[in-house]
């Protein structure tokens, strides 16, 4: 494939475009970040498009860099050694400002680059943000990006990535990791559209496996997480409210995974809380329905106890977290009084 072959595609055309403004003999630095505690799709996409951008332009040499800012998440490191991916967690912020390039993946909001938004913001690099969430603070957060290619209605941006260059052009590596990332993040086809069956369709035909993509992404816990869930199990206490199932259970660690699992048994809302580290955390999760139909959103419920402690929360409308130093049952505790309240007004 000669560097002609990419031409009239999107992505190769936009790093064409940057690629000419350097000098012809120089290597070129670029530095792609996923988002902090990297999942399958963040990691497959930086991964995925940094070899397919070396593909792309052959005749050119690069420095390429995979920063994963505060590490990967259990899935997102198997994944990175499976398929023997060069990351980093932890770089010289002046590395950063020294790139000729930076591209951030599947990130949805700035904030989590951190520890790496100043040296972004300091560089003088042309900065280009792909990604398939979509949000409202999209210009606020990339302020600064040259380029922006948001597609909210891809499933992963491992999809974006399959559909933006020329199928000739994928090894049959770059298939897998791709596929990979896209699995991952469609629930397994679960949620799949149009495209995204277009993309998987792209990368099978290159060489990848839907099977063997799955025993990839299929996660066995440790001893300790299934500690934490069966005694979790055993302090688990419920209520019904408006015939909405509130599950709480105590636990010192692998709070998301707990929480998690109360869902799985048929909570309507999970949260689990406990001490560790000195600090009270809970982590709480409900299910799409409960969203949908309540409309209550666990960001905004968990920001609201956060800001009465005055302590710090966040997350997604059906997964949300907050830690701080207070009484962790008594955290819950305002978590549950709101969630009822708000039930009880519809
Ligand atoms: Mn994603």
């Amino acid at each position: 494939m000669t560097e002609n072959g990419t031409k009239g595609w999107k992505i190769p055309d936009l790093f064409r475009e940057q690629l000419d403004t350097l000098k012809e003999n120089s290597v070129a630095k670029i530095t792609y970040f996923a988002h902090r505690q990297a999942d399958p799709d963040a990691i497959c996409a930086a991964a995925g498009l940094s070899l397919l951008v070396q593909r792309s332009f052959p005749d050119r040499q690069f420095e390429s860099l995979i920063i994963l800012p505060q590490g990967a998440s259990v899935l997102g490191e198997k994944v990175s050694s499976i398929f023997g991916l060069r990351t980093h967690f932890k770089v010289d912020p002046v590395t950063v400002k020294e790139s000729d390039l930076i591209v951030v993946v599947d990130s949805g909001d700035r904030h989590l680059l951190e520890p790496y938004l100043d040296p972004i913001s300091e560089s003088s690099a042309k900065k280009i943000v792909i990604d398939h969430h979509a949000s409202s603070l999209e210009n606020e957060s990339w302020k600064g990006f040259d380029y922006k290619i948001i597609e909210s209605k891809s499933t992963s941006t491992c999809e974006i990535i399959a559909l933006g260059f020329p199928p000739a052009i994928f090894s049959r590596e770059i298939c897998r990791i791709l596929l990979t990332g896209l699995m991952f993040d469609s629930q397994h086809l679960g949620l799949a559209g149009a495209s995204t069956l277009e993309a998987a369709l792209i990368l099978v035909n290159g060489g990848a496996e839907i099977p063997d993509t799955k025993k990839i992404l299929r996660y066995k816990p440790h001893r300790s997480e299934i500690l934490a869930r069966l005694k979790a199990s055993q302090r688990l206490q419920f209520e019904e409210c408006n015939g909405r199932f509130l599950v709480k259970g105590e636990v010192s660690s692998f709070q998301a995974s707990v929480a998690r699992m109360l869902v799985d048994i048929g909570a309507d809302v999970g949260i689990a809380f406990g001490e560790s580290n000195a600090e009270a955390r809970l982590s709480a999760r409900s299910t799409q329905s409960f969203y949908k139909e309540t409309g209550i959103d666990l960001a905004e419920e968990i920001r609201k106890v956060a800001n009465h402690f005055g302590i710090v929360g966040g997350g997604h409308s059906t997964a949300a977290s907050v830690s701080g130093k207070i009484e962790p049952s008594a955290l819950a505790n305002q978590l549950l009084q709101n969630l009822k309240g708000r039930l009880l007004q519809k």
